[in-house]
């Protein structure tokens, strides 16, 4: 088996942002608009009213500050509460292609490489704005890439699952190196009139360079010692949105189902013993002891989920910066969040030191990738 390494990160950050004030103001807006014009059904006890929003249970429940979004005013428009933008034609560069090809250029350059150093193009995300072509062709096509390309989509765990899957062609010698790309427009699948979800997306695209241990020469690399991967079916995180859509009479437009919808607690309460326990039995089927770990990169969902896992990995509270956190500033990302916070926080790690890149989300899915910083 050939080693693989990952020798480059990037993280393309959308310049607009909401703060939990911001946000929460354009909700309450929301439902006062909403509660005034349905007043007398109110009254009358036939439908509840929009209950309001608030910032300190925002913070309190999650950990999440603000959130970058590629269109602000529509979110915070209480007549719209939706990201706008505008129509692109076939022709031109489709969003998220747009935005994955901002990251892989950061990530390409910190590996060292160019488009001809690349054999393959994924594209792990939570969601594709359409079905085909397929979004990681057009980066291919868009950066010049030779060899092949195709989309993947496990949820929040997308991107682990792409490093597991770019890692074994990798291994088996069918390709020289991979870029995995993970765009998240997680606003345009949020349903921000939601109180109970409405604050806790964001968008962002990371990208990785995946590529064969021997020919890597980036320092600041990390050679893959191991994968794992891990679905559980549950309705408990789901999206009815798709090509049956219009199947529906009656049920064609705007469905809540045809966002994003959970059920938190159960998600909470079911997940972190499932990817505690899996992280753990990783760890010792590598023969690792939680104690080598310098560094956990965990899936950015929920701070007290974050906070729990790690305490139940390590046995001890995690000291500070030893499980970084970035959904103060980025909310949930879905899959690109663990990879913003490896991409961000893996520098001052030593040649020899361990750590392990963790998702976990819709499906339930959840992928563990444990990572060793190169000499
Ligand atoms: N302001 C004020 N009060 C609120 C608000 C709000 N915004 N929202 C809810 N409340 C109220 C509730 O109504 C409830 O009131 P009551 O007690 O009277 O019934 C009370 O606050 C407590 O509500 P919850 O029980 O819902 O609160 P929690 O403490 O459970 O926190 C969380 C809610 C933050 C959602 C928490 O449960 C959580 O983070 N759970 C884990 C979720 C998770 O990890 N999900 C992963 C999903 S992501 C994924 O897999 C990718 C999917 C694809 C991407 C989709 C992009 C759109």
């Amino acid at each position: 088996m050939q080693p693989v390494t990952i020798s480059g990160t990037g993280v393309f950050t959308p310049e607009e942002t909401i703060s939990n004030a911001e946000l929460v103001t354009a909700f309450n807006a929301y439902a006062e608009r909403q509660n005034s014009k349905n007043a007398d059904a109110i009254a009358r006890g036939e439908i509840e009213p929009v209950p309001m929003s608030a910032e300190e249970f925002i913070v309190k429940a999650s950990g999440i500050e603000s959130r970058h979004v590629l269109n602000k005013s529509g979110v915070l428009d209480p007549e719209i509460m939706h990201p706008v933008l505008p129509e692109r034609s076939d022709d031109e560069l489709s969003v998220m292609a747009e935005m994955a090809v901002k990251a892989a250029a950061i990530a390409l350059a910190q590996a060292g490489r160019t488009p001809a150093d690349i054999d393959a193009v994924i594209c792990a995300a939570s969601n594709h704005e359409r079905a085909y072509p397929a979004i990681a062709i057009e980066v291919q096509e868009a950066l010049g890439i030779e060899g092949f390309a195709f989309d993947m989509n496990v949820a929040c765990s997308s991107a682990t699952f792409g490093i597991q899957a770019a890692a074994d062609m990798i291994r088996c010698g069918s390709v020289r190196a991979i870029l995995m790309v993970n765009p998240e427009i997680c606003s345009a699948h949020l349903e921000w009139r939601d109180r109970d979800c409405h604050f806790i997306f964001g968008d962002v695209c990371t990208a990785t360079v995946l590529e064969h241990g021997d020919q890597a020469t980036a320092p600041g690399r990390f050679d893959i010692v191991s994968t794992r991967c891990l679905t559980k079916y549950s309705n408990n995180i789901r999206n009815n949105d798709g090509f049956l859509r219009r199947t529906r009479a009656g049920h064609m437009q705007d469905r809540r189902d045809m966002q994003f919808r959970q059920e938190g607690r159960k998600v909470f309460k079911q997940v972190v013993p499932m990817v505690s326990e899996m992280i753990q039995q990783h760890l010792a089927d590598e023969d690792l002891t939680p104690d080598q770990l310098s560094r956990l990169w965990l899936h950015q969902a929920n701070k007290g989920m974050n906070d729990l896992i790690g305490a139940k990995v390590l046995g001890r509270t995690p000291e500070a910066g030893e499980q970084p956190n970035i959904l103060q500033d980025y909310a949930n990302t879905s899959s690109a969040g663990s990879m913003i916070a490896f991409s961000k926080y893996s520098d001052d790690l030593e040649p020899g030191d361990y750590g392990v890149i963790c998702s976990f989300g819709a499906g339930y899915s959840a992928g563990s990738v444990i990572v060793r910083k190169a000499a």
